[in-house]
């Protein structure tokens, strides 16, 4: 068993504050991962022979790019002194590929739901100890239980939102159906001027929503449609683009993109013109998550834990939705969000859209097909 000793006494300011809690039990990090000997940080105290963890002093998030508020980091390390270092991805199958490649040195990762699955059972997540989050209980109660994450044990959902078209309105007509993309009509005034994501999961469950097929089948042939018909909409596209979709859209450069809500939305700042929209046939709804790789140390993971607390807090949740536009899990911040917000259809879709979305899960072994598929596509010259 291992406790927090010195953590105590030199961390009486964050308790007082709720940011961390002490703990002599609950889950933690070292349970997944060895304390390293030679780490400074982890002492052994003589009369019990039990350890006291102290925070790592920096971190680092692996995180989607423009997703927080920068002011976040600083306030947090203005009431911890831990400062958190950012790195980006632009997909989870990037995000992935580089943890399963060995990179170490993340504290925080952002993965969606269907990844969190992955992760799960790869074994690639450190279980969090609650005791340290004690801001988890204002959390909305349907994100308490999500599928994929039981009762909050790996990771704290972070943000929501969908998957769908934005345009430009005015310039091109309200796009009501995928067929803007997977018809191209080289006479439409948006042709050779638009993009869809560069993420193999969200562009085939755009395709496999326009044939009417589960966005997650594992059938081999109706795969092999969903490919044929991006590699016909590639003849149409300005490109692929998970990172500028929206700003070349703001900069009228493209008139329509396949991208996610919040992205959209932030860019109505620059180009009052931009609207988003979900096509009759449906779309994706997903939910991100901050996790901990389970390759943190002791250290990295207490201040991880620290941060998600701080994340939790209602006044730093209302901030990280006023920043990227996305809808938030937590309850507590919803209320300080206001009714504009909560009643903004482009962020909380309606029921009726609602019942016309799909999750991502993830398809196991069939992973691998949807990856070759994606990449006859990518090389594909239509
Ligand atoms: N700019 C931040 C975008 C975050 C999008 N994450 C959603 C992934 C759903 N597959």
């Amino acid at each position: 068993m291992k406790k927090f000793a010195s953590l105590c006494t030199t961390l009486m300011l964050l308790l007082v504050l709720g940011l961390v809690a002490c703990t002599s039990g609950g889950e933690s990090a070292e349970t997944e991962t060895e304390v390293p000997a030679s780490n400074e940080a982890v002492t052994e105290t003589e009369s019990t022979g039990e350890t006291a963890v102290e925070p790592a002093t920096e971190i680092v998030m692996y995180n989607w790019s423009e997703y927080i508020d920068p002011e976040i980091y600083t306030l947090f390390e203005q009431e911890t002194g831990i400062r958190i270092v950012e790195d980006n991805f632009s997909s989870n199958e990037e995000m992935l590929a580089k943890l399963q490649g060995g990179a170490t040195g993340y504290a925080l990762i952002v993965p969606s739901d269907y990844t969190v699955s992955i992760m799960k059972e790869e074994g690639m997540l450190a279980k969090l100890d609650h005791a340290n989050i004690p801001n988890l209980s204002n959390l909305s109660d349907e994100f308490k239980n999500v599928p994929f994450d039981p009762g909050n044990e790996y990771c704290v959902p972070y943000q929501w939102g969908t998957t769908g078209i934005g345009y430009l309105d005015g310039v091109v007509e309200t796009p009501t159906s995928w067929s803007v993309i997977f018809e191209p009509d080289p006479n439409a005034p948006y042709y050779g001027r638009y993009t869809m994501l560069d993420d193999v999961r969200e562009s085939f469950a755009a395709a496999l929503i326009y044939l009417g097929y589960d966005i997650n089948t594992t059938d081999e042939k109706q795969l092999e449609e969903a490919r044929d018909l991006l590699i016909k909409a590639k003849a149409g596209l300005a490109g692929y683009d998970s990172d500028t979709f929206e700003d070349l859209l703001a900069a009228e450069e493209n008139v329509l993109a396949h991208g996610w809500n919040g992205d959209f939305l932030v860019a109505q700042e620059e180009n009052e013109n931009i609207a988003y929209t979900i096509p009759q046939e449906g779309g994706v709804i997903w939910v991100d998550n901050v996790c901990i790789p389970a390759t943190a140390s002791p250290e990295e993971k207490l201040a991880a834990e620290m941060f998600i607390n701080f994340l939790l807090d209602p006044e730093i949740g209302a901030m990280l939705s006023e920043f990227n536009y996305y809808a938030s899990p937590n309850k507590a911040a919803e209320d300080i969000l206001g009714e504009e917000f909560l009643s903004d259809p482009a962020v909380y879709p309606p029921a009726e859209v609602r019942e016309r979305l799909q999750f991502i899960k993830p398809v196991g072994e069939f992973e691998s097909v949807y990856q070759r598929m994606w990449d006859e596509v990518k090389s594909a010259n239509p």
